[in-house]
């Protein structure tokens, strides 16, 4: 199967998989159904849920074992996305083309939303314990480790320090990175870190494993900068890499990450190439 393919597949299966899990949007409440529905299937990506799954069958684990955990990842995602765009927050108006979830179904419901998809998230990560294969201790540690990465040490600290700079010019280079690590390469990473912990991997591996979704993880950040820069998102007020270092020095940067990313691969052999491939998806996606 080629790397299109392999995506397309992916996406599929687990379109397929949280259509499954979320409430109906009949069911009542149906307001905040239809607003969790409205985001998670808004045309999203799913690269973290992708790496979630990459990362398992590099360890010879499939697909049903880590799809629970996998969706939950990007429940918590769809819910960073969702706050994210709120009057409060970076204001967006648009989401993947499309009017914000707060633009659609208002403050009240777009914050409930968020909070719904997150305490949904956990709880599809608890569900995970259904696989018989999988030893319930690697669940704990991976609920663990998503409390430790979407919290005020990683994703949410890094939103915070996003929302409290008050000039984007005056930020250092390595302050930027260190904020890009948290803000995004943190859920990046426990997306793969999780499937690698479910499957069983050992200290080595998962510290070669936590390099990779750094460096990916900044590298895709980076290029989503000059993708804004490109569709003419230029936001004075915002941070962005691109638009404060340049377009040279992004894509220098991101290339030079991406092969850093795929250098941490060496003690796999050629069971890691989707994880490979992924890396080199990032630099070229369109969007
Ligand atoms: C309370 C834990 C907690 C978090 C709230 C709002 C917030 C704090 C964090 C938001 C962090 C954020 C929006 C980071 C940006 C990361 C980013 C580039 C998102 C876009 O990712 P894609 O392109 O999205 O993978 P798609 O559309 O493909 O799903």
């Amino acid at each position: 199967m080629n790397f299109k393919k392999y995506l397309e597949n992916k996406r599929n299966i687990i379109d397929k998989a949280l259509d499954e899990y979320l409430p109906s949007e009949e069911n009542s409440p149906s307001i905040i159904h239809k607003a969790m529905r409205y985001s998670v299937f808004g045309g999203g990506k799913r690269i973290r849920p992708i790496l979630t799954l990459a990362t398992a069958e590099l360890f010879g684990k499939d697909t049903e074992s880590v799809i629970k955990t996998a969706c939950g990842i990007e429940l918590i995602h769809t819910f960073s996305l969702i706050h994210d765009d709120l009057p409060s927050i970076d204001n967006d108006d648009f989401r993947r083309g499309k009017p914000s979830s707060h633009k659609v179904f208002g403050e009240a419901i777009a914050i409930l939303a968020g909070d719904a998809l997150l305490v949904s998230g956990f709880d599809l990560i608890i569900k995970n314990m259904e696989v018989k294969e999988i030893k319930k201790q690697s669940i704990l540690k991976v609920i663990k480790e998503t409390s430790f990465y979407i919290g005020t040490e990683n994703m949410l600290g890094g939103q915070v320090e996003d929302i409290s700079i008050k000039n984007a010019e005056d930020i250092k280079k390595e302050n930027l990175i260190n904020l890009y690590m948290k803000k995004t390469a943190a859920l990046i990473c426990l997306s793969i870190r999780s499937g690698a912990i479910l499957s069983g991997a050992n200290q080595r591996q998962l510290k070669a494993l936590t390099k990779y979704g750094e460096n990916i993880g900044l590298a895709f950040q980076i290029v989503d900068d000059m993708l804004d820069i490109m569709h003419d998102q230029r936001d004075a007020g915002k941070l962005n890499y691109a638009n404060k270092f340049g377009m040279k020095e992004s894509k220098n940067e991101s290339e030079r990450l991406i092969e850093e990313a795929k250098d941490s691969l060496k003690i796999f052999n050629s069971e890691a190439e989707i994880l490979r491939n992924v890396a080199d998806y990032l630099l070229t996606r369109k969007r």
